[in-house]
């Protein structure tokens, strides 16, 4: 089986001034090829779908022709899950509808954890995969605030809870360990050991990482992580990986090479991770030394123009 893992789209996003709806559309298209030419069967979106709550129509009209253009392809199921730039009630507006084209959303922590456990069955109508489609955990879904308590016990409530919750929906999931299917789990945090092209202060309270890729229970072959946007493993001994944005999203991104991975499975093992190399349809010419200059002339730029 081939698993598409990709994450951190965040379609609708400025730069500054400058819209990216040319390079989301071309990197959408680019992504819908390529589902249907490496023939998969599971495509897993891993959070920040948009990059704001209420995107820009154009942004909206991506995400759903994109969805459209899978309709008929080899790809039996796509598991879209929610990340922090994401408004929940926005992605979950048409579940009905994708959900009756196999395409699943999970955008919050449901009050049923079962709601986020996905066993998807093949065309025989047996299990398939199981999949943990963990969304973006909010403060309040991980722990309780309690008077008195410093940062430093905040940070760690935050980490012991996230635990818990994969811990919890990998409970959910055991009864189904002995079939020879992928376990997959998708999440949305700073894992330890994890290289970060910006401080990652937008997450959860300090820059500090939440969980380590020992910390996922071993039911799951593979863990699909999204939030930070550069393609990377976590750890060397297990199957978790970041697959990154599909375009640089900052100026700090500008030199990383973009990508998605091909996960290929046989049974529960993982034979393969491949990562596919993303085309760029737009990156500033610049050469390194140069770049806080062209910060400064953009910066400039905007000024000027809200000025106007
Ligand atoms: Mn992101």
């Amino acid at each position: 089986m081939r698993i598409l893992h990709t994450s951190d789209w965040h379609l609708g996003q400025k730069l500054l001034n400058f819209d990216r709806e040319e390079e989301h559309a071309l990197s959408l298209d680019w992504l819908a090829n390529e589902v249907r030419d490496k023939q998969i069967d599971i495509l897993l979106v891993s959070c920040d779908i948009f990059d704001i709550g209420n995107p820009p129509n154009w942004a909206r009209k991506r995400y759903y022709s994109f969805l459209a253009q899978l309709i008929g392809s080899p790809c039996r199921h796509v598991v879209i899950t929610a990340g922090n730039h994401d408004s929940p009630p926005m992605l979950d507006a048409p579940r009905e509808l994708l959900e009756a084209l196999h395409i699943h959303v999970v955008s919050a922590a449901p009050e049923n954890l079962a709601d986020e456990l996905l066993i998807l069955n093949g065309p025989d109508g047996l299990p398939e995969a199981v999949i943990a489609a963990v969304p973006f955990l909010r403060d309040r879904d991980l722990r309780l605030s309690e008077a008195g308590e410093s940062g430093y016990d905040r940070i760690a409530a935050v980490s012991e809870g996230m635990k818990a919750h994969f811990d919890a929906v990998a409970a959910l999931a055991a009864p189904y360990r002995h079939l020879d299917i992928p376990f997959v789990a998708m999440g949305h945090m700073y894992a330890s050991g994890a290289k970060a092209s910006d401080p990652q202060n937008n997450i959860y309270i300090g820059n500090v990482e939440n969980m380590a890729a020992e910390d996922f229970s071993g039911l799951f072959d593979y863990v699909a992580l999204g939030h930070l946007h550069r393609a990377q493993q976590v750890g060397r001994k297990r199957h978790v990986y970041y697959s990154g944005s599909l375009i640089p999203l900052s100026f700090n991104e500008m030199a990383d090479d973009k990508s998605f991975y091909i996960i290929e499975t046989e049974g529960r093992a993982i034979k393969s991770v491949q990562a596919v190399p993303a085309p760029t349809f737009r990156r500033l010419k610049t050469i390194e030394g140069n770049i806080e200059e062209v910060k400064d002339a953009l910066t400039a730029f905007q000024a000027k123009k809200e000025m106007d």
